[in-house]
């Protein structure tokens, strides 16, 4: 499992084994090109493919792919026997993680964001922390 980038996060709560790949920014495109994996979206011309992280390339299956959300239904679909990422109804989670990530924990997005269903956001990311 080659995870290109930092997102390591679902792979640590499911326990897959996996090899971190740190690629900058100018590398995206080729990085991913190599491994098979196709653009995520078209740049702001309509036309010109746009390749981001986080991605993964699945050995196993031989399978690369971007899109975090796409990533974790995908490792919940292949590895049912691990946590899963994602139960039925709670894509929001991701959502809310992600402000989190963007805006920063000191700031006011995310103050926001955790104090949503009295606190319990907030309360759930911090329990998962310890997987990040
Ligand atoms: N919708 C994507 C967005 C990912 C994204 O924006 N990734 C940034 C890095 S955090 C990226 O790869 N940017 C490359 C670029 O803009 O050229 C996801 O959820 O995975």
């Amino acid at each position: 499992m080659v995870p290109a980038g930092t997102h390591r996060y679902s792979l640590n709560f499911k326990g897959i084994p996996y090899k971190a790949v740190w690629v900058e920014y100018p590398d995206i495109e080729n990085t991913l090109k190599d491994l098979g994996i196709a653009a995520s979206a078209t740049k702001s011309d309509g036309k010109t493919p746009h390749y981001t992280l986080p991605a993964i390339y699945d050995p196993a299956t031989k399978t690369g792919l971007t899109e975090s959300l796409a990533i974790a239904k995908y490792l919940d679909e292949k590895y049912p026997d691990k946590p899963i990422l994602m139960p039925k109804g709670t894509e929001v989670s991701g959502f809310v993680i992600w402000i989190r990530i963007l805006f920063g924990k000191e700031s006011e997005e995310w103050k926001d964001v955790s104090g949503w269903h009295s606190e319990r956001w907030g309360r759930m990311i911090q329990v998962l922390e310890k997987y990040e």
